[in-house]
């Protein structure tokens, strides 16, 4: 008598909506980002052609996303309503729906701009949500099926779960939503900031070489590589901020937002890269920073002789300790409010973080930094400090090739290498580049404005027919070459002459 399509078709309902409930508050909590249904509906947007696009909205006026977005929950219910009434007969059809459902939400999500892994994870549970809820609705109503006497006591077990499903739902969305408006408030709040003394400015013409598929010498900030241990940034409003400078000082202070964006700004051009780059890896960028600069803070506050670190601690907890003197001395070591003339993105550590050039980051940049403890490295220890990691963090100079890629074919003849190379605070004197275990040859750099950036190099080589392979090292300002030695990054970053394999016809 349950072979009544109804109660089933509601079981597939309320599970798709729960599995959209779940999706949407894991998105609100671990992203900026917009819930899976609307990559969906912004991956409709791109694949629509665009007349059709067009005629959608003078049709519909600015009400064609909306639209757009609900005809896709319509289109949803139906699926849900679908997967409900398959589940009657098998229990497996009802999982190829969810799973084909939750494969168009992945394709959405991945071809995003800079999409990471964390972005898959709202359709994951999403999935997981709809396949345990679906499944445990459906049992109640099997077992309805079985003992067709006890019909009425089933039918109160299967109510019950379903309404507690619909009430917990609603409740998870809900609390979703409460969390994503956070994150739009603070979000607005940043976009609408006006950091008095940041300026916008091109990168310098001289630093680019212009060769195509060499890493522009500026790293745009939603490029820019990103690394930290929260999978839920922080959001901070900036009047919610403050830092306090205490330890060994004459004077304790606490600043807020806009007493340290009132102080002198600095603005300067800094290459950071993370400890945990493979010789030719990707974990580096360059980008214009501005923001005040430590050593003036401190010298304010005045510290105790003794003193020979700062342990530093962001609001989620994470901490470093980095060397006083890299603080104190004429770098530019700053609390950054902007990064490209911007205020700083929120998971590049917006309202505040510290750069420090010459030193890899998990020593010294802290995102959404709050602390700053001045102390001694005996006292203090730094989050992978404790994992293993050494505990002082200077950069290695190191190279990169991005023109040609691995595994390229080129037409024989004179082929255009380039890349870039870095080692802050110590400057590029030189790079070099070798085929096949040749001479090596020198290649023309780009002109950057400090020692603190990367540079870009171009070299044009003579590659006969053939497979080759081609390595690049780099000289330091300081007169060292980069060591051949093959070193992994841990326990202080990587060694060795990035090598790349290409052939010539
Ligand atoms: N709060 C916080 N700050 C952090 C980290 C972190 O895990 N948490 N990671 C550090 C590491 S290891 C690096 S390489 C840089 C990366 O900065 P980015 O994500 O802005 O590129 O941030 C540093 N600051
Ligand atoms: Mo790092």
């Amino acid at each position: 008598m349950t072979t009544r399509r109804p109660p089933w078709v509601l079981a597939g309902v309320l599970a798709g909506l729960a599995g959209l409930a779940t999706s949407y508050a894991t998105a609100m909590v671990l992203t900026i980002r917009e819930s899976p249904v609307v990559a969906v509906a912004e991956m409709l947007i791109r694949l629509t052609p665009g007349a059709v696009a067009e005629r959608a909205i003078s049709v519909l006026g600015h009400l064609d996303k909306p639209a757009l977005v609900v005809g896709i929950l319509v289109f949803l219910l139906a699926c849900f309503a679908g997967a409900g009434a398959l589940a009657r007969r098998s229990w497996w059809r009802p999982v190829l729906v969810w799973v084909a459902l939750a494969g168009v939400g992945l394709a959405a999500v991945v071809i995003q701009r800079s999409a990471g892994l964390v972005d898959a994870l709202p359709v994951l549970v999403g999935l997981l949500t709809w396949v345990t809820v679906h499944s445990a609705l459906n049992d109640a109503l099997r077992r309805e099926q079985r003992a067709p006497d006890l019909v009425s006591r089933e039918r109160r077990v299967f109510v019950m779960v379903a309404g507690a499903v619909g009430l917990a739902s609603i409740g998870i969305a809900v609390a979703g939503r409460f969390v994503g408006a956070g994150r739009r408030h603070v979000e607005a709040s940043r976009r609408l900031l006006r950091i008095p003394g940041v300026t916008r400015r091109e990168a310098p013409a001289s630093t680019s070489l212009g060769l195509r598929g060499i890493a522009p010498w500026q790293t745009p900030n939603e490029d820019f590589y990103l690394i930290d241990t929260t999978i839920a940034k922080p959001v901070i409003e900036p009047e919610e901020w403050s830092l306090r400078i205490h330890g060994l000082v004459d004077r304790e202070l606490t600043l807020s937002y806009s007493q340290l964006v009132a102080r002198q700004l600095t603005e300067s051009w800094i290459t950071l890269s993370c400890v945990s780059n493979e010789v030719g890896g990707g974990l580096v960028g360059n980008a214009r920073w501005s923001g005040v600069r430590i050593a003036d803070l401190l010298a304010d506050l005045g510290v105790a002789d003794e003193a020979d670190c700062v342990l530093q601690t962001s609001h989620d907890g994470w901490f470093c300790a980095t060397p006083l003197e890299t603080l104190t001395d004429d770098r530019d070591a700053m609390l950054a409010v902007a990064m490209n003339g911007r205020p700083l993105p929120i998971e590049h550590g917006f309202p505040v973080r510290t750069i420090v050039p010459g030193l890899y980051g998990y020593v010294s940049a802290t995102k959404w930094v709050v602390d700053l403890e001045v102390t001694t490295f005996d006292q203090a220890v730094g989050y992978w400090t404790t994992k293993g990691w050494s505990a002082e963090g200077p950069v290695k100079i190191a190279s990169r090739i991005d023109v040609p890629r691995s595994g390229d074919d080129v037409e024989a003849g004179e082929v255009s290498v380039g890349g870039v190379a870095w080692h802050q605070h110590t400057g590029i004197a030189s790079v070099e580049v070798q085929l096949d275990g040749g001479e090596w040859t020198r290649a023309e750099l780009g002109f950057v404005p400090s020692l603190d950036t990367w540079v870009q190099w171009t070299v044009t080589l003579d590659v006969p027919e053939g497979d080759h392979e081609l390595r690049v090292r780099a000289t330091g300002r300081d007169g060292a070459t980069q060591t051949s030695v093959e070193r992994a990054p841990d326990p202080d970053g990587a060694t060795g002459w990035h090598t790349i394999e290409i052939s010539a016809r």
